[in-house]
């Protein structure tokens, strides 16, 4: 049965296509430097968003027109699975992510939820066979169930350390049976409501050796997919742990786990942070941390984490320039962890947000691609540093400087003269290359 019967295949038109089920910009064989456009952005739909969620916010009930919502338990799981290989194909994305409890519905036990994830699991296997769409990353939801209020790994209860530590375990197997290319840990609810109740180092050790735990059944069972930290600042916690890519870099170093992560860098959790996206890309990749990224926005009229699919030219340039630095993305991807609004409830929208989403990263590749071949930036900071390059700039760099040779360096020195950092010229080059690019 095909669930998504007014859409066919969404092929490329170019540019000046009214289509709107049609890629404007991104076509997924023209070749940017060294790479196609798909082998550099490789996008990936996220399960949550576009098969599980039905349109539930804190004020409204379900809304989504979904041709699977009339089922139930396992009946809906397997539709699911059937329609998300349909949408796969349909607008031809090499990837897909999926938490454990979007795919198949929670037992009463753990014995059974695993049970329920084995069908599941094999569904999708199956359909792996056939499909070109290979699994970006996998999850454990620790978040949802009541048993997870006061976290899971950091709860104050060993009994839900232990149901999370089987959960992961499960967790790990599906990622090593499906092929999954990453592990992601997003935080959920690893963090605090106040200080008055909470054990902080304890909860941050226990962290540790949780992922300690995963690190080594990981390697017990043959599983080498790259393992992702997702940091976020707060939601649903006020005090969330991996607050950002810094905290997280610091958490991982204090606890000899940085060998083991990368980073999985959501553009909305970044802004929900007061960083810009590039910002968190950038710390990451100067560490050479940089593994996956959760490709939305937020809206910065609102500021919390509403998960938009990505439209803002500007961002995605700039998240692209990064990406283009760092060599692109390994085994990550860019997964749209993005929800079509809740107005936007008719079924087509899932390919319309998707279109709009993967045209975005198009450009930004594309645009990002330009001002790195024409060293637009590099030249510009290259001199804006050339002090460096001479004398006794050259000698701090090489460490042959200390207080004393500086302060007699710096003692009779006339008046120091600076330049203009001149944001305001390069803002404008960027927005000539955007609006040159096509
Ligand atoms: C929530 C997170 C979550 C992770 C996966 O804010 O973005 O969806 O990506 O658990
Ligand atoms: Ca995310
Ligand atoms: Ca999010």
């Amino acid at each position: 049965m095909a669930f998504f019967e007014s859409v066919s295949k969404v092929d490329f038109e170019g540019p000046k296509s009214k289509n709107p089920l049609a890629f404007k910009f991104y076509n997924p064989t023209e070749v940017i430097g060294s790479k196609t456009m798909e082998e550099w952005l490789r996008f990936s739909v996220a399960y949550w968003h576009t098969f599980t969620y039905e349109g539930v916010d804190p004020f409204g009930h379900e809304n989504m027109i979904r041709p699977w919502s009339h089922l139930k338990g396992m009946d809906l799981a397997k539709a699911r699975v059937e329609a998300a290989f349909e949408f796969f194909e349909k607008l031809n994305v090499p990837f897909f992510c999926f938490h454990d409890v979007d795919i198949a519905p929670e037992g009463d036990t753990l014995r059974e939820t695993n049970k329920n994830l084995d069908i599941i699991v094999s569904m999708i296997e199956e359909y792996m066979k056939t499909s070109k769409t290979k699994l970006l990353w996998n999850t454990a939801n620790m978040f949802s169930n009541p048993r997870f209020v006061h976290g899971a790994a950091t709860s104050c209860n060993a009994n839900v350390f232990a149901y999370a530590a089987g959960k992961v375990k499960k967790g790990l197997e599906i990622a090593k049976r499906l092929g999954a290319e990453n592990y992601v840990f997003w935080g959920g609810r690893e963090g605090y409501e106040s200080l008055l109740n909470t054990d902080m180092g304890l909860e941050q050790d226990n962290l540790a050796r949780f992922f300690h735990m995963a690190v080594d059944y990981a390697k017990e069972i043959g599983y080498d997919g790259q393992f992702l930290i997702e940091p976020k600042p707060k939601e649903p916690t006020n005090h969330q742990y991996d607050f950002d890519v810094a905290t997280g870099l610091a958490f991982l170093q204090k606890y000899d786990l940085q060998e083991h992560f990368k980073f999985n860098i959501e553009a909305n959790h970044a802004t929900l942070a007061s960083h810009t996206f590039e910002h968190e890309l950038r710390v990451a990749r100067i560490n050479g941390m940089l593994g996956s990224v959760d490709a939305n926005q937020g809206d910065p009229l609102l500021g919390w984490d509403t998960d938009e699919f990505p439209t803002n030219l500007y961002s995605t340039t700039l998240a692209m320039y990064e990406i283009i630095k760092n060599g692109g993305l390994g085994k990550g991807g860019l997964n749209f962890d993005a929800k079509v609004r809740r107005g936007s409830f008719e079924l087509d929208d899932l390919f319309k947000a998707h279109i709009a989403g993967m045209d975005s990263f198009a450009v930004g590749l594309k645009v990002a691609h330009q001002l790195i071949e024409d060293k637009v930036l590099d030249h510009f900071i290259e001199d804006r540093y050339r002090s460096y390059t001479e004398g006794i700039g050259k000698e701090i760099m090489e460490g042959r400087a200390n207080l004393k040779t500086l302060e007699q360096y710096a003692l009779d020195l006339p008046e120091i003269k600076n330049e203009s950092g001149r944001v305001e010229e390069l803002r404008a080059i960027i927005n000539q290359y955007i609006l040159t690019a096509f």
